[in-house]
């Protein structure tokens, strides 16, 4: 056990170190299997789900356990479902859910190479569905392909956008690039459902950028799941790295008389009272057998967006140095030696870092209230036994 860990934070970190070795559920928000992609980020993301497959971890001991879901659940949130753990996750979903059910996949966190067309076609389609945003809590999202986070969207600096945003969904929706300098009133206009709109923008600043739904009040529309990830990759390459990309955002729930699922809180979104704060749409998704992975001195390279829609956060590595920091992703921003490295809404950063030797590293936001709702994902370095106090 690592006693340091254990000391440092009381009850919640052996809680974190539990999950290191405890099986995790899966859920269904792959971004792979999503959204109908232009031909360019579709090749990719084919290749990428070919690639994919089952088992992208090695070890760890399937389990049922669920620390992770003692860790994120509120006792509300408990009490509405039928979990905790795996057997929920199975279970089918209500009668008067507005979407089929999806398959329990994690969102796949690992950044796959850009288009090498300098012309890339993306289109987003705005829908309303289901996701487990915990294990056995479903929440009516609304999102951009089918799940939130959107799919993520790897361009390179000075790349051509040409982008369509089709509504699928029941009401208005629209589209924000952070990424791009384009005049909100006419290309972040709001669009009827059965609507599409299409513009072309260039990538002309390297880094990473959300991408949301601006539609009012733009509150509901990002803490219902409207938002994504979009990385320009600068101009002159990096470095090979291991590239994993984490959304963190809150999900602020109640019940609903109507769909069967968790719905939006829009008096709790206002008043910033989140009851899951989480990375890629799921509470600690990235434990147990869906932890990241990297081996030791290995170059790791996180490209994190922090979606909100309200709480700061204080990204934080445990047991590792934050090499460089780069304030949105842009290699002109660099920073050195980082402990936690704040990540307004709306913001993102890249960050470098090599941990050298074998173990487990949680990520997670150093604000523990939101890191306590689910905002942890674990790095496993090399092929560490279970941390103490797992199986
Ligand atoms: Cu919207």
């Amino acid at each position: 056990m690592n006693t340091r860990i254990s000391m440092a934070a009381g009850g919640l970190l052996p809680a974190i170190m539990l999950l290191a070795s405890c099986g995790q559920v899966r859920l269904a928000n792959d971004p792979l299997t999503l959204s109908k992609q232009g031909s360019s980020l579709e090749a990719v993301q084919a290749r990428s789900a070919a690639a994919n497959a089952p088992a992208k971890q090695p070890t760890a001991s399937p389990s049922p356990a669920s620390a992770a879901a003692a860790l994120s659940q509120p006792a509300e949130a408990r009490d509405m479902s039928s979990m905790p753990g795996m057997a929920a996750a199975a279970s089918a979903p209500a009668s008067a859910v507005p979407a089929p059910e999806q398959a329990h996949v994690a969102y796949d966190a690992r950044l796959t190479p850009a288009p090498t067309e300098a012309v890339v076609h993306i289109t987003l389609t705005a829908k309303e569905g289901v996701q487990e945003i915990a294990p056995g809590v479903k929440y009516a999202v609304w999102t951009f392909g089918d799940t939130a986070p959107g799919p993520i969207i790897h361009v390179k600096q000075n790349d051509t956008m040409e982008f369509t945003l089709k509504n699928e969904g029941t009401m208005q929706h629209s589209i924000d690039f952070h990424a791009a300098e384009t005049p909100w009133n006419v290309n972040y206009r709001s669009i009827n459902p059965g609507e599409s709109l299409s513009f072309t923008f260039k990538a002309d600043h390297p880094g990473v950028f959300m991408y949301h739904c601006g539609t009012a009040p733009a509150l509901m529309h990002i803490g219902n799941g409207m938002y994504g990830a979009i990385i320009v990759d600068p101009a002159t390459p990096l470095p090979a790295a291991r590239e994993y990309v984490l959304v963190q955002s809150e999900f602020y729930t109640k019940p609903s008389a109507t769909k069967g699922v968790l719905d939006g809180d829009y008096t709790k979104m206002q008043n910033g009272r989140p009851d899951y704060v989480v990375f890629n749409g799921m509470a600690n998704q990235y434990t147990g057998n869906n932890s990241l992975t990297a081996n030791p001195g290995e170059l790791i390279r996180l490209w994190t967006v922090n979606a909100g829609p309200n709480d700061f956060s204080a990204f934080h590595v445990v047991g590792a140095i934050l090499g460089k920091v780069y304030p949105d992703g842009n290699p002109a921003n660099a920073l050195s030696g980082m402990q936690t490295y704040t990540v307004p809404p709306g913001g993102g950063a890249m960050i470098e870092l090599t941990i050298p030797n074998e173990g487990f590293y949680p990520v997670v936001t150093h604000s523990f209230a939101d890191a306590s709702k689910g905002a942890l994902a674990m790095i496993k370095v090399g092929n560490p036994p279970p941390a103490a106090g797992g199986h």
